[in-house]
């Protein structure tokens, strides 16, 4: 920490890569690039102003009316009273010692889904599950936002869990680079997505293979709604929100008619075949699955799909699908269909072929690192077995007892008397946020544990006041990246904020369950254990790393665990041998038909992939909502991070939407004029950039702004949330379908 006038400069790690850091003066004045990343991300120039900002939580803070009468109607609006820190403690901790003793463990909900900070220790998420495990437990959340949908579909079709089969399984960059001739990007790969990955990303390095890849003379088309999902130079076939899956069956038409299916392929390595072909010929539902008829659906012109299935037949082809296809109703079905396109061109298990998944979704997708153990907090054991997806929370506080599907289960929903959230913005990332207001009167007591006032923020009883990644020590390391960082502490922590952990062991005191969560250590105590664990791991695994106080004085080292040559994948292992390595699905193959998925009898998601319109797109629009609108993750930050210092910055609010010429001119907006998004869900302001990369009828306002105002009035920031649809991606995935919404726009 600065004590004098001297500037200090330290590297720490973020969600975003590692960053200097000048300190002069216990403020954070400015931030560099780090020297190693050759394509740094802007992010972090938000952090001195974000970090030292008015809406920084100053104190511990009650709202008002819930201290007074307990008011639950009125979360969102109102003051708060600021109270010393260890009478808001009691506070809360009699109001959770409360409602476990009158409603059980099972009245709280503490998925508290959210990117919260980097950092291995101060991980808002473990911090606060730990602590809900040693008071008895809480109501859990599965899946994500990122990939809930394919998480339930994927287990059914390859075996693998989704996520071990994205990290582990697909091919590296470098084997991309050595053997791919065909890249077919739907929903594109996008280097300004790869600026952040879970943990740390400190060499940014997207952009620099796509010229890798152009130098090659590979052909990268980038199939989607907007040509700016790829980097300059890849082809774009524009292709309308929510289609894929039509696209995917018209091209996998074009081989069956063209003979170009690799028959031995599906017999020895799938099942089910048979049962999809009726189906894609149209022998089963009077639909051929033709080119014609996707084109009507897609807007792809049908002789553009008949040359592109020829060229995938004729090539290594590398099938890769954004995360965004699945978070859309009817996600499962692009990503099933997918896995059965692959299978027909027969690649599957080769270099540079089959089928991918997130490529560019976050930097660490494509890095091969050798394995090399981790550091995690102990959570602890939930005795609480109840967990909903994740994305179905407004549904659990709206419909507590009532039975929801998911995944050939049936389930209650909880009733829910506590929400506990800490490292998360559901204000800003849950779909149609009125709704969500709604649904957030229903507890007792909201707690949050957060830097900022966000709106989720001002939607609790109960605020404390967390610590930024600045003001506390912390380890960085990610599985996917090769460096390693001492995340020095570099200023004190502002106002009276605490971190995450302390926040917990004053609770637990009150609770009785302090030496259980501290195990007697302070956080820099835990700090040294975590390190000395991972540190005697790293000697077995035969890659030094320094102890912890020479990493302290070091700052960071780079760790010399990257993979520069191919790497059999678990598919190219059950290529060489399907029968000692089989599939974990019931077939032990690939399921083009899944039996399972038959008998669930879910109308929404049948035993093939199958062409389902979601119920707002664009072949089914009205003059009311004619446009679709996607929602991306924002280019110049993650998330809602850091939005306080933009808040000041002249023109950056509200949030830029994205519209195709004709779609303006229609409704004389031009660029830089400020308008009106709504539907019949809600309406926020946005300021329109005009511009052909985006296909007629389609505009896109990217998530991360902050939720401006209350329910009923239009959101003044620009969140595409106050629009979107608040539905399962079907009974089976039941993941968010944020994709998912027509919308109109008008000058505001
Ligand atoms: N329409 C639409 N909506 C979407 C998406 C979309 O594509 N379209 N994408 C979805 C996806 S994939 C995701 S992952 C979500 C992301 O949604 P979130 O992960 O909820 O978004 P963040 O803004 O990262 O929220 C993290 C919060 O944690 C706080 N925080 C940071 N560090 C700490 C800490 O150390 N302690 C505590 N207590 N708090 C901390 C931050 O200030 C911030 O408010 O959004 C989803 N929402
Ligand atoms: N800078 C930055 N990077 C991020 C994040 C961030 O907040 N900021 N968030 C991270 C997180 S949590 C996640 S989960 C990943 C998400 O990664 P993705 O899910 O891959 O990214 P999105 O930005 O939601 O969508 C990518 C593009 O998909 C297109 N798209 C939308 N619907 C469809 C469709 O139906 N078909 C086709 N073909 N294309 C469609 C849109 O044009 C959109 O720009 O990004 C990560 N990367
Ligand atoms: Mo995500």
């Amino acid at each position: 920490m600065a004590q004098d006038n001297s500037i200090v400069t330290k590297v720490t790690s973020s969600h975003w890569g590692a960053f200097e850091v000048d300190v002069q003066d216990g403020k954070i004045i400015a931030t560099r690039p780090f020297k190693a990343d050759p394509n740094p991300t802007d992010i972090p120039q938000a952090v001195p102003a974000a970090v030292h900002h008015k809406l920084r939580v100053a104190r511990p803070s009650i709202r008002r009316a819930w201290l007074e009468k307990r008011d639950r109607a009125g979360r969102g609006d109102g003051d708060y009273v600021e109270l010393p820190w260890d009478e808001a403690l009691d506070i809360a901790a009699a109001e959770i010692d409360r409602i476990r003793k009158t409603h059980g463990n099972e009245a709280i909900y503490g998925g508290s889904y959210g990117w919260s900070s980097a950092g291995r220790f101060h991980h808002a998420q473990s911090q606060v599950h730990r602590f809900l495990n040693k008071i008895g437990g809480y109501v859990s959340s599965f899946g994500s936002y990122s990939t809930g949908c394919a998480q339930a579909i994927m287990p059914h079709v390859l075996g693998t869990p989704f996520l071990q089969y994205t990290y582990d399984c697909q091919d590296s960059w470098q084997t991309i680079a050595d053997h791919t001739e065909t890249l077919v990007m739907f929903g594109g790969i996008n280097p300004k997505n790869a600026q952040v990955s879970m943990g740390g990303i400190t060499e940014h390095d997207t952009k620099t293979w796509f010229d890798v890849f152009a130098d090659k003379g590979m052909r990268c088309i980038n199939i989607g709604p907007q040509r700016t999902d790829s980097v300059d130079g890849c082809d774009w076939l524009q292709c309308r929100p929510a289609t894929d899956t039509a696209l995917m069956l018209a091209l996998a038409y074009v081989l069956e008619d063209e003979g170009l299916t690799d028959q031995a392929f599906l017999e020895s390595y799938t099942t089910g075949f048979e049962r999809f072909s009726p189906y894609l010929r149209g022998t089963s539902d009077g639909v051929a699955k033709t080119p014609e008829w996707a084109s009507g659906l897609c807007g792809v012109a049908p002789d553009s799909i008949r040359e592109l299935a020829r060229r995938m037949a004729k090539t290594r082809t590398l099938i890769t699908l954004s995360w965004s296809l699945q978070r859309a109703e009817h996600g499962e079905q692009p990503y099933w269909m997918s896995v059965v396109l692959g299978a027909m061109l027969g690649q599957i298990g080769l270099p540079g072929g089959g089928v991918g998944y997130g490529y560019g979704a976050i930097g660490g997708i494509g890095k091969s690192m050798r394995a090399m153990s981790g550091m995690t907090l102990d959570q602890g054991q939930n005795p609480i077995k109840t967990q909903i997806p994740v994305a179905r929370i407004a549904d659990m506080l709206l419909n507590p007892g009532v039975p929801y599907d998911f995944n050939g289960k049936t389930e209650p929903y909880p009733d829910i008397k506590l929400v506990y959230w800490a490292g998360g913005n559901p204000f800003h990332h849950h779909q149609d946020l009125n709704r969500l207001h709604k649904a957030w009167q229903q507890p007792d007591c909201v707690i949050v544990n957060e830097p900022w006032w966000t709106a989720t923020a001002k939607r609790a009883d109960i605020v404390f006041p967390a610590t930024t990644p600045y003001e506390r020590e912390d380890i960085g390391r990610s599985s996917m990246d090769d460096y390693l960082f001492n995340m020095p502490q570099m200023i004190a922590p502002q106002g009276q904020a605490r971190d995450d952990y302390d926040i917990f062991v004053g609770l637990s005191d009150r609770l009785g369950t302090e030496p259980a969560f501290s195990e007697g250590r302070s956080g820099e105590e835990w700090l040294r254990t975590l390190y000395q664990e991972y540190e005697n791991r790293s000697d077995v695994s035969e890659i030094p790393v320094p102890n912890f106080d020479q990493l302290r004085k070091q700052n960071w080292i780079h760790l010399p665990i990257k993979n520069t040559s191919h790497t059999t994948s678990q598919l190219a292992r059950f290529r060489q041998n399907p029968r000692e390595h089989a599939l974990k699905t019931p077939s032990g193959k690939i399921e083009i038909f899944s039996e399972t998925i038959e008998r669930f009898n879910y109308t929404d998601c049948g035993g093939h992939p199958m062409w389902l319109p979601p119920s707002e797109w664009l072949g089914d629009a009205s003059d009311k909502a004619p446009l679709h609108l996607v929602s991306p993750q924002p280019g110049d930050k993650l998330h809602s991070q850091l939005e306080a210092a933009l808040q000041d910055v002249e023109g950056a609010r509200p949030e830029t939407i994205v519209m195709n010429p004709e779609d303006a001119a229609k409704r004389g907006i031009e660029t830089g004029e400020i308008v009106r998004v709504f539907n019949s869900r809600g309406a926020c302001r946005a300021r329109a950039l005009v511009s052909g990369d985006i296909v007629q009828g389609v505009v896109a306002l990217p998530t991360g702004a902050w939720y401006g105002e209350a329910y009923d009035n239009i959101d003044k920031n620009g969140n595409p949330n106050v629009l979107t649809l608040d539905v399962g991606t079907s009974k089976l995935g039941q993941g968010s379908s944020a994709h998912t919404a027509l919308v109109d726009v008008s000058l505001l």
